[in-house]
């Protein structure tokens, strides 16, 4: 039976490919999506893949991956550099944590060097652009 690896979108990333393009490029979600699922046919894994725009919500699912996933993918988004809420969720979730970034936050604004979530994350991935979430599924293969 194939991997199970959960992969969590934060607010604002709905708008993938129309939103601040310069930074964040052209591809969408789905199309991110489409690229995740493919690499993780390639690899074994099977993809489950989320976006919401509410904290709690992403709590949710990060619980739901207790039963469920062996991994998870997380780009928190603006969470990153503000939810205790999403830490203490991915605290409770026993398998490895891969943190993506589709910017390089340490190239940004102070407020983005910060991230809570990389404190529990195995690895964190930025500034690699959407190649940053097909990286992390190598490092679940491996
Ligand atoms: C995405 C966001 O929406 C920002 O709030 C983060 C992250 C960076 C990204 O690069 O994927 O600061």
């Amino acid at each position: 039976m194939s991997k199970l690896i959960y992969v969590l979108n934060g607010p604002n990333l709905n708008l993938l490919g129309k939103r601040q393009p310069e930074i964040y490029g052209h591809e969408t979600l789905a199309d991110v999506q489409k690229r995740m699922e493919k690499k993780g046919d390639a690899l074994g894994l099977e993809i489950a893949f989320f976006q919401s725009n509410h904290e709690g919500e992403l709590v949710d699912i990060i619980h739901q991956a207790r039963e469920q996933a062996a991994g998870i993918v997380i780009n928190p988004a603006a969470y990153s550099h503000t939810s205790v809420a999403i830490l203490d969720a991915l605290n409770t979730f026993e398998g490895p944590v891969v943190e993506v970034h589709i910017s390089n936050i340490h190239k940004r604004e102070a407020f983005r060097h910060h991230s809570y979530v990389s404190s529990r994350a195995e690895g964190v991935i930025a500034g690699l652009g959407t190649l940053g979430y097909v990286l992390a599924l190598d490092y679940f293969a491996q």
